[in-house]
């Protein structure tokens, strides 16, 4: 069957039974399963051209949906049994382990399933046995930088039905940058209006020359928040919204000058930028910025409905708040040590506003710099030793190392790779990427919640480049974080590859315009943009 990812648990199959859906097969949701019965009818009803009736009994068979809480493994766990003769059973410990399972069952029909209307007339099979499967982590994320380049509602959308079908459960939104804000607030409409758009973009890396002249940009009104949101919530995926404090923040100020630092810089000439790179242009220290974005996550809180806020804290130059009076004045009135403790200062501060709110905030591993925030979790880019510190001091991580996840980086040395950019990371390596670093132990370990792959778009100017940087390495990187897979060196390559095979053809049938195994097709290529390809093995720091 290549299912991926691999269950955790038992699998067992008889190759020569099976059952076959037909067109008066029923599906009986018991509760809590009715939003995977509406998946099921529009998606495997869609490619089969089944209609999945309502019904307990049928002489095709039924297809089974209940919720058990005694499935062990945790509340995404599911198991599914097929009987050649009565149908399926597919029984989650919550809901989202029903939903786990309809995905694993899509696959088992085979990789037409994955189409949207039926091909021809064919059986739909699946075979005979039982499985069962649970999930290692419970955060299984995805970070698509929305900033840089934007990405219309529907590629959202669509990405969340990629994501579904590989058991991924977070969407890290980057919502905000120096090149581009994409969040509606009703209060500061300046920021959509003037801080989503740029005149023109760099193309390719530092050393290029290269510009696109056309004005990039685009915004999520509030109903494609919460469009998006409940189409994730749907698929048992929850979106976390990213609003990036205090650095990365041009965007913002380029709307509302005030923001920035302008006893230092002339913040009014300041553009949304249009090129790439950490910029010295960061937010003021002041009262008034704290309250403006107190305004901001108000509005946030009440679109995403998720624990987690993230509040990025990455890439913060210092050199503004270390000239800027207001900003020293600040550092004396508050007894701080030095720059370092005045970006911490903010950070604390939206982790007890969040706090007090009933929610958790989470930012890169630069909020350890100064001290971390209590409560606080961190995003562990800077390899693992951010993700190390704050799982010893008793903080929950994501385990996101650029050395291994970060997706933007390129899948080979060949230079037909569209904008060679940092280390080559291929699909084996992401495969073996293991997110417990070996130093953590039992209780810091468990503090490890969960992993994610981190896609920047400064290089990715449509939906077809994302899904070319994207896959198949985020197929790899579905199994890392869902399955219970040996130590690196032990993992079965061999066979992952083996079921990439049909893996390639389920996404082929979904549309994805995956990097093939022999490299870039030529329309994929972009000779003449320059990269930033470095040599050698990735850094671990
Ligand atoms: C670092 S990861 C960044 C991003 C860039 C990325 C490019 C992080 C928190 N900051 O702003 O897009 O590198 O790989």
């Amino acid at each position: 069957m290549d299912l991926l990812p691999t269950p955790s648990h038992s699998t067992a199959y008889a190759a020569d039974e099976t059952f076959t859906l037909a067109p008066g097969t029923t599906l009986e949701a018991g509760p809590g399963t009715e939003g995977t019965a509406r998946w099921l009818r529009a998606a495997v009803g869609a490619a089969t051209g089944l209609p999945l009736p309502s019904g307990d009994r049928s002489a095709d068979g039924v297809v089974r949906l209940a919720v058990d809480e005694t499935v062990p493994g945790g509340p995404e766990a599911y198991r599914i049994t097929v009987d050649p003769a009565s149908g399926v059973r597919i029984t989650g410990a919550g809901p989202a382990g029903v939903f786990w399972g309809a995905q694993t069952f899509r696959q088992m029909l085979g990789p037409d399933a994955f189409r949207r209307a039926p091909l021809r007339e064919q059986a739909w099979q699946v075979p005979s046995g039982h499985l069962s499967d649970a999930p290692r982590f419970g955060w299984r994320g995805f970070m698509l930088d929305v900033a840089r380049h934007f990405m219309p509602k529907d590629g959202v959308l669509r990405y969340l039905d990629l994501m579904a079908a590989h058991k991924l459960n977070v969407l890290h939104l980057h919502l905000t940058d120096d090149q581009g804000w994409r969040l509606e607030i009703r209060r500061y409409p300046e920021l959509t209006a003037k801080g989503a758009w740029r005149e023109r973009t760099k193309v390719g890396l530092r050393e290029s020359t290269l510009w696109d002249e056309r004005p990039h940009g685009g915004y999520y009104t509030q109903d494609d928040i919460r469009e998006i949101v409940a189409y994730a919530a749907e698929r048992h995926i929850t979106v976390v919204p990213e609003i990036d404090i205090p650095g990365h923040s041009q965007a913002a100020i380029a709307a509302y000058p005030d923001l920035g630092n302008s006893d230092v810089v002339d913040t009014a000439a300041l553009p949304v930028l249009p090129s790439w790179g950490v910029n010295p242009n960061v937010l003021a220290p002041t009262d008034e910025v704290l309250r403006f974005y107190e305004n901001v996550f108000t509005e946030v809180l009440d679109l995403f409905p998720g624990k987690f806020v993230h509040v990025g804290g990455d890439e913060c130059p210092k050199e503004q708040w270390r000239e800027s009076p207001t900003a020293q004045t600040r550092i004396k009135e508050l007894d701080l040590e030095d720059e370092d403790e005045l970006q911490s200062w903010i950070i604390r501060h939206f982790d007890r506003w969040l706090a007090d709110r009933g929610r958790r905030l989470i930012g890169w591993d630069e909020i350890l710099e100064g001290g971390l925030a209590p409560g606080a979790a961190v995003s562990s880019w800077r390899g693992f030793a951010g993700g190390i510190a704050a799982a010893q001091s008793g903080h929950d991580v994501v385990m996101c190392p650029e050395s291994h996840v970060y997706l933007d980086w390129r899948q080979s040395d060949s230079p037909d790779e569209p904008v060679p950019i940092a280390h080559v990371r291929t699909l084996e390596d992401v495969y073996r990427f293991e997110p417990v670093p070996a130093e953590l132990t039992g209780e810091e370990a468990r503090r490890v919640i969960g992993t994610q792959a981190n896609l920047w778009t400064e290089v990715l100017d449509s939906a077809r480049v994302v899904d070319y940087m994207a896959f198949p390495r985020l197929a790899a990187f579905a199994e890392v974080a869902w399955s219970e897979l040996p130590a690196p060196a032990e993992r079965d390559w061999a066979g992952f590859e083996a079921r990439m095979t049909t893996h390639y053809a389920r996404l082929d049938a979904l549309g994805v315009e995956y990097r093939r195994p022999q490299g870039p097709l030529p329309w994929q290529r972009r000779p003449g943009v320059v990269g930033r390809p470095k040599e050698g093995p990735p850094p671990i720091v």
